[in-house]
């Protein structure tokens, strides 16, 4: 049996979510011959959706088009194995408007930055295999229904409690070119990337700036790496918390001519994932009793900034 005969034999891999990362997975699933179906929200996206002839990949200037079949959440098939790719502030919701339709144990892979909805919607579907994702692929959306691959990257996969990955994972994201490697401490991968985060986003966001241009507030940054330091050791990420000053130095570096996500997302009017991001490690911190008033200041000043654009603080 070839292996496009397994890939079609398995369930479809339902996109909930078809938006910069969920197209990006989508369509290199698609090409490479799997079955994949979109669940697009409303009857007037499906139509406009069918009207567009599919996901259109671009990928070094090279337009594709795909078109992968799509369905609205009250399709009445059942789902086994789902990628969840909306922001984390939809994903619970979401995910609420096909969980009729999901299977027990549903392989749920769950790629929103930051941290939060992953927890919660573990929490709310004990049932589903829930699988976190750290992701570090970059893509955008020029039009509807076009995604651009804008940054080669990496996918972390792991399961919070220690379970193994799904047989089928490791082949069907191989197939599709998709970079990833399961992590044995997936929550470790998070923790990291929400620590980096916390240090450099909301700071591009205050200062208007690329994220190299944080190297001449670099005393501020590394403040918040000490206070970041503190929040990683108190949950058990000794090591990742000494070399975190090192490691954001790095990261900003390596990105210095890229504006952060989080600036891009204020920039354009969008709604931040502020309470994944920085809201996540202050809570954190509180609820643990730690006092990190830096980052708390941080996360003043930036509810501020985003009220006085009209942009949500949550
Ligand atoms: P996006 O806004 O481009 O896409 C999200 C999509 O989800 C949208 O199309 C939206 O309409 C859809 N959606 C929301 N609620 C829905 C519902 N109830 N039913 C069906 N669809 C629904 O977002 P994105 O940039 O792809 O980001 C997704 C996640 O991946 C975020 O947490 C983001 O931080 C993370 N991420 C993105 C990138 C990137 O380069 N885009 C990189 C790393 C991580
Ligand atoms: O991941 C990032 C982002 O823009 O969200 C960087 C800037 C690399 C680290 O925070």
């Amino acid at each position: 049996m070839s292996h496009a005969h397994d890939a079609q034999a398995l369930p479809p891999l339902h996109v909930l979510g078809a938006g910069s990362l969920g197209s990006l997975w989508a369509t290199r699933l698609y090409r490479s011959g799997q079955n994949v179906r979109l669940i697009l929200r409303t009857p007037e996206r499906l139509a406009a959706y069918q009207a567009a002839g599919g996901l259109t990949l671009i990928e070094n200037g090279q337009a594709q088009r795909y078109p992968i079949p799509a369905e609205l959440p009250d399709a009445n098939t059942p789902i086994q194995r789902l990628l969840v790719a909306c922001k984390a502030y939809d994903a619970e919701p979401a995910i609420a408007g096909v969980a009729a339709r999901l299977v027990p144990g549903c392989d749920t892979l769950l790629l929103q930055n930051g941290m939060g909805s992953q927890q919660r919607i573990a929490g709310h579907w004990p049932g589903l295999h829930a699988i976190f994702i750290s992701a570090t692929e970059g893509a955008y959306r020029p039009a509807d229904f076009q995604v651009v691959f804008a940054g080669h990257g990496h996918n972390w996969l792991g399961s919070p409690d220690q379970r193994s990955a799904p047989a089928w994972l490791h082949d069907s994201l191989q197939r599709a070119g998709i970079p990833h490697d399961w992590s044995p401490d997936i929550l470790l991968r998070l923790w990291q990337k929400l620590a980096i985060n916390c240090a450099i986003n909301p700071l591009t966001v205050l200062h208007e700036c690329r994220n190299g241009e944080l190297l001449q507030i670099r005393g501020e940054v590394l403040e918040l790496c000490d206070e970041l330091a503190l929040l990683l050791t108190r949950n058990g990420y000794h090591e990742s918390a000494r070399e975190l000053p090192e490691t954001v130095l790095r990261v900003i570096s390596s990105t210095a001519d890229n504006y952060s996500s989080m600036y891009q997302d204020v920039r354009n009017g969008r709604r931040t994932e502020i309470a994944y991001l920085l809201g996540y490690a202050c809570a954190q911190a509180e609820r643990q009793g730690l006092e990190l008033p830096r980052l708390q200041r941080l996360l003043q000043r930036l509810r501020d900034h985003l009220r006085a654009l009209g942009l949500p603080t949550d």
